[in-house]
């Protein structure tokens, strides 16, 4: 084959598989700084933390009717954690299509989604554990709207974890080192995957365990602290991200709560995931 068909035949197979368009949000101590619009498909969302406190970023589709005021208001409810339903109420007003989770100060955090043509707000359920201040209020909610008609297809995953109501369906050739997760929600229910790796000697069961208990007493039997994440879904939605996981055991947890307020981790939602 001459360069020129070459040329061609890598062109024609750039445009059957768009590489997703890249979209950088930058949280500041101000808000969300953010462009005002993205074309639709696969995005690539990097969030970047230059502000001075941890925060998270999610991507919300109003449902028909639902007004920015009511979002806002039944997001600062789950935000302060004002009713045990508070959670469910926001979940009958929007869908999620992802994000990313909690990122500390200096640092960034980036998945891959699938954005449909229309109205968008990046926001933040997150609020300060002492002073109860919601990052909503700090200024964590911008208006994103998505243009034109899907252009980038999501990247081909390594590994997928598929979420239904209450469990993970989980691969069980997970390896070491860095790869590429798809996290899918084909649940009813909306649902997030945390993957915190067990403390050394520490089994499911103490998760389980700990999770139960209403007192906290010692250290958690999980890492919390470097525990990786993919943001919130709700039905039909995915999101791609990297993960460098170490070789061990982790769990891998929901915390999403139903209308009566029990958390999907207590329904099943609290598995091990073995890395070779
Ligand atoms: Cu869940």
């Amino acid at each position: 084959m001459n360069r020129r068909l070459l040329v061609l035949s890598a062109l024609s197979l750039g445009s059957a598989v768009a590489a997703p368009t890249p979209l950088t949000v930058t949280a500041t101590a101000s808000g969300y700084r953010a462009p005002a619009t993205v074309a639709a498909g696969a995005v690539t969302v990097t969030f970047k933390n230059s502000g001075k406190i941890p925060v998270d970023l999610a991507f919300f589709r109003l449902k028909p009717g639902v007004t920015d005021a009511q979002f806002q208001a039944a997001a600062t409810a789950v935000a302060t954690q004002s009713a045990k339903d508070a959670s469910w109420k926001l979940n009958q007003m929007v869908e999620v299509a992802g994000g990313v989770g909690d990122v500390p100060p200096g640092q960034s955090g980036a998945a891959t989604i699938t954005l449909v043509p229309g109205k968008y707000l990046l926001a933040s359920l997150d609020a300060d554990e002492k002073t109860h201040k919601t990052a909503l209020s700090m200024g964590f909610l911008k208006t994103i709207t998505v243009t034109g008609s899907a252009m980038g297809s999501a990247p081909a995953a390594d590994y997928k974890i598929n979420m239904v109501d209450y469990r993970f369906e989980l691969p069980t050739n997970a390896t070491a080192g860095r790869h590429t997760w798809q996290v899918m929600n084909s649940g009813k229910e909306p649902h997030f995957a945390l993957v915190a790796k067990l403390m050394p000697g520490k089994t499911l069961k103490d998760a389980m365990a700990a999770l139960m208990s209403q007192s906290q007493s010692g250290p958690p039997p999980m890492d919390f602290e470097h525990a990786v994440f993919a943001q919130v879904l709700t039905t039909g939605h995915a999101e791609t991200v990297t993960w460098n996981l170490s070789k061990g055991s982790y769990v891998v947890v929901c915390f999403v709560a139903t209308k009566d307020g029990t958390e999907h981790a207590r329904m099943g939602m609290l598995q091990q995931l073995d890395v070779k």
